[in-house]
């Protein structure tokens, strides 16, 4: 059974990207839609949502010993994102169906941590941030967007510095203090067996760097949070957890770089929010950098995404993306504002009805992908709304709904229905169906 990505093979021999060339083969999966996307740079600029809290975040860790990265381009190679990490050969996110690829050997950065490895190589500081958009191939709603925006941060220290743990407890008391309420079960005893703590640190070294680490997010996390909630309230939002301090607890995690890992999630709105990832690099990661033995360290990724939805009220993660003033007008530099709804443009629905060929099994999944690959953004939704089996000839029929809605403008019939003839068309040519 092959899924529609690897029946269609509409890649040109070559595609261009920031100034290189990569030629297509059977691993070229990304559509043109998906390519747009990287030339939008939204966390560069800083009149944009993403821009702003990038903005905060630094603003907030000037001083500290870290350098800002956030010009990265988004195709790295599979070494950059799975090989120098540590990632098993058969891990789900090196598949065709969880990432783009340009080619069998470049793809579109799925994690900030693609780039730890060079700024473990470059960095002069202690530590770095690094910015970027990144890219999954995941369903699309509310909160899920194939493309999005993470902040890498790092930090090392070396074990041939006199008295390291001496070191580390004065940079854990140089973090401001903050009022959060932490739930922390592993805070003085940071590993376990399922959780273990690398052979070259000592304990020591392991629960003082951890607890920079978590600090260090904690921090981070009232920050942004403090502000958010001062957001809602001007909005007028009454809810009493808005008065209480903020909670945060921290789970265990696993990555294949980093151990002992954590997630630390937030309470919001009755929920908890998982909004970073982290842990203790793994010294085969520094030393795949070409650092002396002598380095240890933590590095953690923060989604922006979800967390700029809170802080400025946005209810659609697609909204980040809209090229409409009404949306860019609303927001500045350095201010959180929040986000005053503006009407929608009216969506076209199309249905298609059809007789499924025999030994052709069809996922909705497939007809997502055709729908998108000709619709790009202008799909809101895919539904499967019929399903029966004829009762004479045991053929089964299927009609699927789909919502065809943009951002920025009205749509036109006329363009509505050229797409809807090409997703047709694949329809027929890849799955042999029978329009009806
Ligand atoms: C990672 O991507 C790791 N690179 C994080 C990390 C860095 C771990 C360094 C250890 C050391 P994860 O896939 O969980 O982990 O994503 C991190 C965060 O990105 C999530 O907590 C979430 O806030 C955000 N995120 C993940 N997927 C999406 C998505 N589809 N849309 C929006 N935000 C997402
Ligand atoms: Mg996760």
């Amino acid at each position: 059974f092959q899924a529609y990505s690897q029946r269609n093979q509409k890649y040109p021999e070559q595609i261009e990207l920031d100034g290189k060339s990569y030629k297509t083969d059977e691993w070229t999966n990304i559509p043109q839609f998906i390519l747009e996307l990287t030339k939008r740079q939204l966390h560069q600029n800083p009149n944009h949502p993403i821009g702003i809290l990038r903005d905060l975040i630094e603003e907030n860790f000037k001083g500290m010993g870290y350098e800002f990265y956030y010009d990265f381009k988004p195709t790295v190679t599979t070494y950059q994102n799975f090989d120098v990490l540590g990632f098993p050969q058969d891990h789900p996110g090196r598949s065709k169906s969880d990432t783009y690829y340009l080619n069998k050997e470049h793809l579109l950065r799925t994690h900030t941590s693609a780039h730890e490895h060079e700024c473990f190589q470059q960095s002069k500081t202690p530590g770095y941030f690094i910015t970027a958009d990144v890219y999954r191939k995941d369903e699309v709603d509310r909160t899920h967007y194939p493309a999005f925006h993470q902040m890498e941060g790092a930090r090392l220290w070396s074990q041939n510095t006199p008295n390291v743990e001496e070191q580390i407890k004065r940079d854990i008391e140089s973090i401001p203090k903050t009022n959060i309420i932490v739930e922390d079960p592993f805070r003085d005893q940071p590993f376990n067996l399922e959780n273990p703590k690398q052979e070259y640190m000592t304990d020591e070294q392991c629960r003082l760097t951890s607890i920079h680490l978590k600090k260090t997010l904690e921090y981070l996390v009232n920050q942004v949070f403090e502000k958010a909630r001062e957001s809602a309230k001007l909005a007028g939002s009454t809810e009493e957890y808005l008065n209480e301090p903020l909670k945060v607890r921290w789970v265990e995690a696993y990555f294949p770089w980093t151990t002992p890992s954590w997630e630390i999630e937030v309470w919001w709105k009755g929920e908890w929010l998982e909004c970073c990832g982290c842990g203790l690099v793994k010294q085969q990661v520094l030393t795949n950098a070409e650092l002396e033995n002598d380095k240890f360290g933590w590095a953690f990724g923060v989604g922006l995404d979800r967390i700029a939805m809170l802080l400025f009220g946005i209810p659609d993660i697609r909204l980040f993306w809209t090229l409409d003033e009404r949306f860019a007008n609303q927001f500045q530099k350095g201010k959180i504002s929040t986000f005053q709804p503006y009407s929608k443009f009216p969506g076209i629905k199309r249905d298609c009805s059809f007789w499924l060929a025999n030994e052709s099994p069809l996922h909705v999944n497939d007809v997502m992908e055709i729908v998108r690959q000709h619709g790009g953004d202008l799909v809101e939704n895919v539904v499967n709304i019929d399903e029966f089996i004829h009762p004479k000839t045991g053929r089964k029929s299927q009609c699927y709904r789909i919502n065809y809605q943009s951002m920025d403008r009205n749509l036109t019939n006329d363009e509505i229905n050229a797409i809807h003839q090409k997703v047709e068309d694949d329809l027929v040519k890849y799955f042999q169906v029978e329009i009806r």
